[in-house]
């Protein structure tokens, strides 16, 4: 196969092999040129792939809508092939490579007839960095070379920077009829592969997210000693100058988007804080020269949650994506603007909702449940360079931001105070491995159900999580300083369901305590889950939080907290062997913190 583009004989004998496999009718070369988007859009509108939106108000935007069994990443038909069954652990579904591939194959054969095959060439992370990585994705979807084309650096320089001989994951995707039974989303890390087929959800296909930057690069991480992880990053910028980084784990729809994008509310204005939004989803984390660990975001873009996201709570976001933002599964109104539950209190008299049909506010199904506008998982994907609160310089850095501090959170209506802090790093990984959090369409006042989802990995972790504690362990062995490591709970609710914490902006009183205790600049009170601020240790100027709510954030209840250790106990246990010892300790010793404070109340 002559290529004008590169003279890399392995990217081309694969291209030339899947095309084989695929039968597309054209192959394209993406270049990321802007005349290449303005081509691809017209394209996709013409077959109704994209609708173009008001270019008036909303300039270079447009929208879609997946198929209405295709809104999520389907994590039943995601697996991890590796050769041994082993290397997958007990918490992937795992299938050998040989099979997954001749499954696949069957589903790929002359998938993409009477299309074009679409070569992407992409780089997680800033191309020529250490930390980088550069996949090459071939899909049969205009959607998807769009929203990569925001999502990742993409196109001709990358083609340049991986040379004849560089190294590059191989990402085939097809929507093929987008049959949710003839659909799967197969990773080879030993083959650093990944073969996706059948959707056109977003998680499932922009192959450079989740697939890559998660999956495959958990698992170069774990082999070549650094952390891929389900990470925010964000800057603290002081009057005098001093920014400081803050790297959060919290699962997905948990508020990472938000964190990352955080307003200083009105009580803390005066002290002059500035925010960076470095990354909302993924960080890559390596030990520095200096010992410390220092972290990039591979990612170029945003595909953030719609719901609940208006100008009262991210107004940063709406910024965002004012312009040259793709808008998936929301609803349609007449005037070529889009709308979904959460973006403001006034719903269009009437609109087309993410499945395609007629929309008015209020209406109720046949149950007599409202019909949503948007689906809860709408999302858009935007340029982060767009988010006001955007730096270049951090952006386009190669060795990236030093981490101060690693918080982990979830949803947890109780159990878990407001914030605290681990004893040390080993510690911190023990806490980390307890994350956990409700199902995200949770009832107003009623607790969903709950699920473990240690370091919000477990959808996204490409191998055994036994090695990935223990890869967690060893980081920190090798590090001269560790970042201190906290949990946070935005979400606890008091007796009627109502949060007893606003969020949000004010998490930064939360963050503002974790970088003093970072600093080693204030003290704080021991309990038998780690250490948690003294009484007046969080500014709270402004916030009108009455001394009873504040009590009830930090309750540490022995008799609420010592019935989840089993269900904690029972999903290490299936570990094996694999399970580090130091867990299997932290274990026991949490149990003698809290019979210890049992028997001193007695
Ligand atoms: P993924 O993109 O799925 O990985 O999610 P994410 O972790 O980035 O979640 P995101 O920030 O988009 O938040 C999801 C939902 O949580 C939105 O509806 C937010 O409005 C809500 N949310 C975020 N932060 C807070 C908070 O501090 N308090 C409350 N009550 N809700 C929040
Ligand atoms: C998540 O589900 O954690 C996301 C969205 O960030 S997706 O990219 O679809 O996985
Ligand atoms: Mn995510």
């Amino acid at each position: 196969m002559k290529n004008e583009r590169t003279n890399h004989a392995e990217l081309l004998n694969w291209v030339k092999a899947m095309a084989e496999l695929c039968t597309p009718d054209r192959i394209v070369w993406c270049d990321g040129s802007e005349s290449e988007k303005k081509r691809l859009e017209q394209e996709a509108v013409g077959t109704g792939e994209l609708v173009e939106l008001n270019q008036e108000k909303m300039p270079g935007c447009f929208y879609h809508r997946t198929a209405v069994n295709d809104v999520a990443r389907t994590e039943h038909l995601t697996y991890i092939c590796t050769s041994k069954q082993e290397d997958a652990g007990p918490t992937n579904n795992w299938m050998a490579p040989e099979e997954a591939y001749e499954k696949a194959r069957q589903l790929f054969k002359g998938a993409m007839k009477g299309r074009t095959m679409y070569v992407i060439p992409f780089s997680m992370g800033p191309i020529g960095s250490v930390f980088s990585k550069i996949g090459v994705e071939l899909t049969d979807s205009i959607y998807v070379v769009l929203n990569m084309r925001i999502m990742t650096r993409m196109g001709t320089a990358v083609l340049e920077a991986l040379g004849s001989k560089g190294e590059f994951t191989k990402c085939l995707h097809s929507k093929a009829d987008l049959d949710i039974y003839r659909r799967l989303i197969l990773h080879f890390p030993e083959d650093n592969t990944i073969w996706s087929v059948g959707s056109g959800y977003g998680g499932n296909v922009l192959l450079g997210k989740k697939c890559l930057a998660l999956r495959i690069a958990s698992y170069l991480g774990m082999k070549e000693g650094w952390m891929a992880e389900h990470m925010l990053i964000l800057g603290i910028e002081k009057p005098n100058g001093e920014i400081q980084y803050v790297a959060g784990a919290f699962p997905s729809a948990c508020g990472k988007t938000n964190l990352a994008m955080l307003v200083p509310p009105e009580g803390l204005k005066h002290k002059g804080y500035r925010i960076w939004t470095v990354g909302d989803d993924i960080a890559w984390m390596r030990i520095g020269k200096d010992g410390r660990l220092w972290a990039i975001n591979p990612e170029n873009g945003f595909f953030g949650v719609l719901p609940g996201t208006g100008p009262a709570t991210n107004p940063l976001a709406m910024e965002t994506i004012k312009e040259n933002t793709i808008f998936t599964n929301v609803a349609l109104c007449p005037d070529g603007t889009v709308w979904w539950e959460g973006k403001d209190d006034n719903p269009p008299a009437e609109a087309i909702d993410w499945k395609g049909d007629k929309w008015q506010p209020g209406m109720k199904d046949k149950d007599g449940k409202p019909v949503l506008a948007a689906h809860p998982n709408s999302r858009f994907t935007a340029p982060i360079s767009q988010c006001p609160s955007f730096n270049p310089k951090i952006h386009e850095s190669t060795e990236g931001v030093p981490i101060s501090a690693i918080i982990f959170g979830g949803r947890r209506a109780g159990l878990v105070p407001l914030v605290y802090e681990s004893f040390n790093w080993r510690h911190g990984v023990f806490v980390g491995s307890q994350i956990a959090s409700e199902r995200t369409a949770a009832q107003f006042g009623k607790q969903g159900e709950v699920r473990l989802d240690p370091m919000a990995m477990l959808p996204f972790c490409g191998y055994n999580m036994g090695d990935y504690f223990k890869h967690w362990l060893e980081m920190g062995k090798r590090m001269k300083s560790q970042p201190k490591v906290f949990r946070v709970n935005w979400f606890r609710r008091d007796q009627n369901g109502k949060f007893l914490w606003p969020g949000f902006g004010d998490n930064l009183r939360v963050l503002e305590w974790i970088l003093d205790r970072s600093n080693g600049k204030v003290d704080a009170v021991e309990t038998p889950i780690g250490y948690i601020p003294k009484p007046n240790s969080l500014d709270l100027t402004g916030l009108n939080l009455n001394p009873e709510t504040l009590k009830e954030l930090f309750d540490i209840d022995p008799g609420e907290w010592m019935p989840t250790f089993l269900a904690e106990e029972e999903f290490l246990a299936q570990f094996g062997s694999k399970l580090p010892q130091e867990l299997r300790e932290d274990l026991e010793d949490r149990e003698k913190r809290f019979q210890a404070v049992l028997k001193n109340k007695h």
